[in-house]
Parts: C-alpha cells; sequence; structure tokens
C-alpha cells in the first residue's frame, strides 16, 4: 500500500458569543426561554400576561417564547411561579462532547482515493478492515458479534451536526430533519470545529452495527453548539417517526427540565437514549448521560484505561472506547476523533445489534442486557472502580445474551 501521508487538519474553533450568561456561567440563547404549560392551560394568554411572543412550538406542551433580550432570567423566575405553567428554563447552549479543545480531527487527506477505490464495498455494506478491524472494534468485538446479529433496520437517530455524503452512507440512512435551519436536508456544513461530528458518529453506529439505519437530526450547527430547544425538538420528532434509539454525543453541565422530558417521553415509548459522560475530567457526568433512564457512557482507551477526559461517576453504566475513533469525515474523507462523543455510537450499535435479535426489548431490557455483558475494567483504573460503569461493552456478550 503507497505510504499515507497524514496530516492535521487545523479547524478554527470559533467561540461566536451569541448568547448571555446566567449565575451558573451556563449560556444560554439570547432573547429566548421554553415553557411548559399545564393541561388546560391557554399559551396566547400567557404570553400576554407578560409581554413575550410565540417563537415555536417544541412538542408535547413545550413551546418556545421569544423575549426581550436581558428579560431572560426574569421571565423564567415569573413563569416558573405561574399557575398554568409546569416549569420554564432558558434555553441553554451546549456543545457536542468531542475534545477538539486539546486534539484536533486528525483527517487522512489521502483518504479520498482510498475511498473512491472501496466505493463498491462500501455500497455493499462491506466496510474495508481499515475500518472494521481497528483497535476500538476489536476491543468491543463487533465483528464476531455480527456473525450473530447486523441491526438490521434499527433506527438510530442522532441528534448531531447533521450528516455529510459519505460513501459510509450509501442507503444507510432514513429521512432526518435540519432543527438548525429548519429545514428537510440534515447536511452539515463545512467551515466550523464541529464539522462533521455527526458524521463520524453515524459512521460508527454503522460499523457497530451495520444494517442499521441512520437518521441525522442537526441541531448542532458546524461550530458544534447547539440549543437545548434545538435538541428537545429533535428527540421528540425522533420518538415520533420510529426511531428506536437517539444517540446523544453532547452535554450540558447543567440539569435541563427540557432534556428530563425528552429522554422521559422516549424511554416511557420504548426509545433508549444513549448519551456522552462529557470530556471534562470531572467526577460529574453531563446531562443527559446523568438522567437516569439515559445510558451514560465513559470513555476508555485502546488499553481499556480510562480516556483522562472522560468525567466518571457511580451514575455511569457502561464504557466504550472513547480514544482515536477512526470513522467517516466529511464528503469520502475519514479521519481519527477523540472524545465520549465517539463512545456513544458503538453503544447505541450494540443495542441495535440486540435490538435486531429481540425486536420487542423494553428499554429496560436493553439496558439490562447491555449493563450485563460488558467486561470488568476496575483493576485497569483502579481509581476509577464502579465510576466508569458496569465495564467496557462487549458486544459479542450482548448478543449471545440477547440470544438465551
Ligand atoms: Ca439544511
Ligand atoms: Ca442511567
Amino acid at each position: 500500500m503507497a505510504k499515507r501521508s497524514f496530516s492535521i487538519l487545523i479547524l478554527c474553533i470559533c467561540l461566536i458569543s451569541f448568547g448571555a450568561v446566567n449565575a451558573q456561567s451556563i449560556p444560554y440563547r439570547a432573547g429566548e426561554v421554553l415553557v411548559a404549560l399545564k393541561p388546560g392551560s391557554n399559551i396566547n394568554a400567557l404570553v400576554a400576561t407578560y409581554g413575550a411572543t410565540v417563537k415555536r412550538f417544541l412538542g408535547l406542551n413545550v413551546f418556545l417564547l421569544g423575549t426581550q433580550i436581558g428579560s431572560e432570567e426574569v421571565l423564567v423566575t415569573l413563569l416558573s411561579g405561574n399557575l398554568s405553567v409546569n416549569w420554564s428554563e432558558l434555553d441553554y447552549l451546549l456543545p457536542v462532547s468531542d475534545v477538539s479543545q486539546y486534539s484536533q480531527a486528525f483527517v487522512d487527506q489521502q483518504s479520498q482515493a482510498f475511498v473512491d477505490q472501496r466505493t463498491q464495498a462500501f455500497v455493499d455494506g462491506n466496510f474495508p478492515p481499515e475500518l472494521t478491524q481497528q483497535p476500538s472494534m476489536v476491543q468491543i468485538k463487533a465483528t464476531e458479534a455480527q456473525l450473530l446479529a447486523s441491526g438490521q433496520d434499527v433506527t438510530v437517530a442522532v441528534v448531531d451536526t447533521g450528516i455529510t455524503a459519505h460513501p459510509m452512507f450509501v442507503n444507510k440512512t432514513v429521512p432526518g430533519y435540519d432543527f438548525v435551519d429548519r429545514d428537510s436536508d440534515p447536511s452539515d456544513l463545512p467551515g466550523g470545529a464541529g464539522y462533521s461530528h455527526g458524521a463520524h458518529v453515524a459512521g460508527l453506529v454503522l460499523l457497530t452495527a451495520p444494517k442499521s439505519l441512520i437518521m441525522a437530526l442537526r441541531a448542532f450547527a458546524n461550530d458544534g453548539k447547539g440549543s437545548v430547544a434545538d435538541i428537545y425538538e429533535a428527540m421528540i420528532y425522533a420518538v415520533d417517526r420510529g426511531a428506536r434509539l437517539i444517540n446523544c454525543s453532547f452535554g450540558l453541565t447543567t440539569r435541563s427540565t427540557a432534556l428530563d422530558q425528552a429522554v422521559s417521553y422516549a424511554s416511557g415509548r420504548g426509545v433508549l437514549v444513549v448519551a456522552a459522560a462529557g470530556n471534562r475530567s470531572q467526577p460529574n457526568l453531563d446531562y443527559p448521560s446523568l438522567q437516569k433512564e439515559a445510558l451514560g457512557i465513559t470513555g476508555v482507551d485502546s488499553n481499556d484505561v480510562k480516556a483522562d477526559f472522560s468525567n466518571w461517576g457511580p451514575q455511569a453504566d457502561v464504557s466504550a472506547p472513547a480514544v482515536s475513533l477512526y470513522s467517516s469525515y466529511g464528503d469520502g474523507q475519514l479521519a481519527w476523533w477523540s472524545g465520549t462523543s465517539f463512545a456513544v455510537p458503538l453503544v447505541c450499535g450494540e443495542a441495535a445489534l440486540i435490538l435486531s435479535i429481540i425486536p420487542t426489548a423494553t428499554v429496560n431490557q436493553l439496558v439490562s442486557i447491555i449493563t450485563s455483558s460488558p467486561d470488568n475494567i476496575d483493576d485497569l483504573s483502579p481509581m476509577y472502580a464502579k465510576s466508569l460503569g458496569a465495564g467496557r461493552i462487549n458486544c459479542l456478550s450482548a448478543v449471545k445474551l440477547a440470544l438465551r
């Protein structure tokens, strides 16, 4: 094989200041608040009381309101005290859970030719060994598991930066939606630090469960930032459009009632939410991975040692490889990327394998299989024993358990 040269794509991290910051230093979108109404309450009467406007219905009982910039926190307080309101919160802004603040995506600039030569294999769903035999896939026993299950027709919603036109995705998607630009085309856009994050995640779902289907829901712009309102809407959409799994490779450092409600809605309808622990190297997980009903995923390296950036905590459910994952990038390239973001799709893929064996599996059954089948890695990171979850996922063990 021709010697490949790798170069680092320097991604400009554009810290666009388009929000305000509250007392807890959590940024939020200026001029917007979320409100959940109690049954029988009238949204128009409510907003008239406070001089606000209805910007959008977000699903279930939740609305996005428009308000004067600077009045968001006061409005949330007032609404929270109103008898016709269940809860109200700021439209928090949050990032995808990669580690681009210290390690950029390593893009194989030579991979275009490589991909072109392999297009037929991609189309047939037979991914090349450079992808299928990478350390993370060997670690989780993906190939062995795929002899027994493929994830056939299981829809995985990827709430992220959208998707790219990559050969890996040919015949592997179902219609998605773009909640950022409000259109039916969830294509990612080049130019930002978060570009192709969603495509990288989607590729890893497919490497783990080759016959699953990706529903790309774009709730993060290419700078890698999204708002709770768009994410909430995307999660409700995923559940209502037949996704069985929701991949949440993002995290918020404060509790969001909206995200709680979206996770509970999904869970109550048999849809498992899988979420990233986050990359702050802190003893607490990000939301929504901290949510009980969501599956919280920590990250390990190729030796099953805790990834230095991964958060940890007793609420973690399982861990998965999170360092130097090799997957789709842009329109036909491949890249290495690190972060708990990339551990999550491996677990979504594992869950898709299980669902293709037990299509009627409930969320509790899925969680039970996924948390009963991992390899115990406590001895390898003794300082974090019981804080990385039940162990590092093992797809073969999980599939065997599902076949019993
Ligand atoms: Ca679009
Ligand atoms: Ca949990």
